[in-house]
């Protein structure tokens, strides 16, 4: 499992920790920092100046490498890639759009730079602007999706492109990290798994959702609009869907989900809050460390490859 990220990044393990919007912040990405893979604060519509206190908080719990995740919907994306280079971040992965606009920036301070991607279009387009890997996506991640699952993205975006590619969604253990090798990753990213890690922050409530969720108990909301969300069925997916169904528009839509990510992690409403979180959250049984998770991981993935 010696790839070419493990050494890109300066890290033990070929795993990176999903930028998840409110849960990735420092504790949780000092711990799978500590633990050799790479952590990540995640910036979602975080003002620039909170992100750094995040970086500079994990960066007293670990003296390993840490990355940011720059969410590109938010309005606060112009700040949050300038902290980043400030702060001397070295890793930096995006979503929800294309970060050309950063990349000059980013590689003159010396940072990796990493676009998460759902298609070969954006990946062999990052390449060319210099991006020194991929995230392919797939739409069993939870959160804002593309449209291709991750066993047709990644074979797909390995064939296109000459850099690592890191597969993403549907992974929580060692038999996805497999998978994701044989399909032609050199990594991956976790995000639900992490969710129910010890050191996440995440309410407990929430932790218990996506311990308790079946295979089939997410929904993708918000496709009418484009910008499709997966999340665990509760009563806010449920009355999203039906105005969807009714024709409502975008802003009406944004209104009804404003703050209920933050109600379902930080005061555990699992109900009328938003409880993003991957397909695999069905597979996804109990509380660990998050070294406890990355060794055991690690340990199942190496079996099967014959490592
Ligand atoms: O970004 C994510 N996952 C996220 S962001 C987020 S916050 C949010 N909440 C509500 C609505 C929208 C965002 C929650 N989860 N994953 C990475 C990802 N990027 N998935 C899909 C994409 C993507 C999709 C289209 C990246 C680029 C793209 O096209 C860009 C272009 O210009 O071609």
């Amino acid at each position: 499992m010696n790839t070419r990220i493990p050494q890109l990044l300066g890290i033990e393990y070929p795993i990176i920790q999903g930028g998840m919007a409110w849960v990735a912040e420092h504790h949780l990405a000092a711990a799978v920092s500590e633990a050799g893979g790479l952590g990540l604060i995640g910036g979602a519509n975080a003002p620039g100046e909170v992100v750094r206190e995040e970086i500079r908080k994990a960066k007293k719990l670990t003296s390993k490498p840490i990355g940011v995740n720059v969410m590109l919907l938010s309005p606060h994306a112009d700040d949050v890639a300038k902290v980043i280079v400030e702060e001397g971040i070295k890793v930096v992965t995006t979503g929800a759009g294309n970060p050309e606009k950063y990349m000059e920036m980013w590689k003159a301070a010396g940072i990796k730079v990493i676009p998460v991607v759902a298609s070969v279009a954006l990946a062999k387009r990052m390449e060319r602007y210099g991006a020194d890997a991929v995230v392919a996506e797939g739409c069993e991640s939870g959160g804002h999706i593309g449209e291709q699952t991750t066993m047709t993205l990644v074979p797909q975006v390995a064939d296109a492109v000459s850099i690592p590619v890191i597969a993403a969604g549907g992974i929580g253990d060692g038999r996805g990290i497999a998978a994701a090798f044989m399909l032609g990753a050199e990594a991956v990213q976790i995000g639900t798994r992490f969710v129910v890690s010890k050191e996440s922050i995440v309410h407990d409530n929430y932790k218990q959702r996506i311990i308790k969720a079946k295979d089939i108990d997410s929904a993708v909301t918000g496709r009418s609009h484009g910008h499709p969300v997966r999340s665990l069925r509760n009563q806010m997916t449920r009355e999203y869907t039906k105005l969807e169904e009714e024709g409502k528009s975008f802003e009406e839509l944004e209104y009804l989900t404003l703050g209920t990510l933050r109600n379902a992690v930080l005061e555990g409403d699992v109900i009328n809050g938003t409880v993003m979180a991957g397909q695999i959250a069905g597979m996804i049984s109990k509380e660990q460390t998050c070294k406890e998770m990355i060794e055991e991981m690690m340990e199942q993935a190496g079996k099967l490859l014959g490592r």
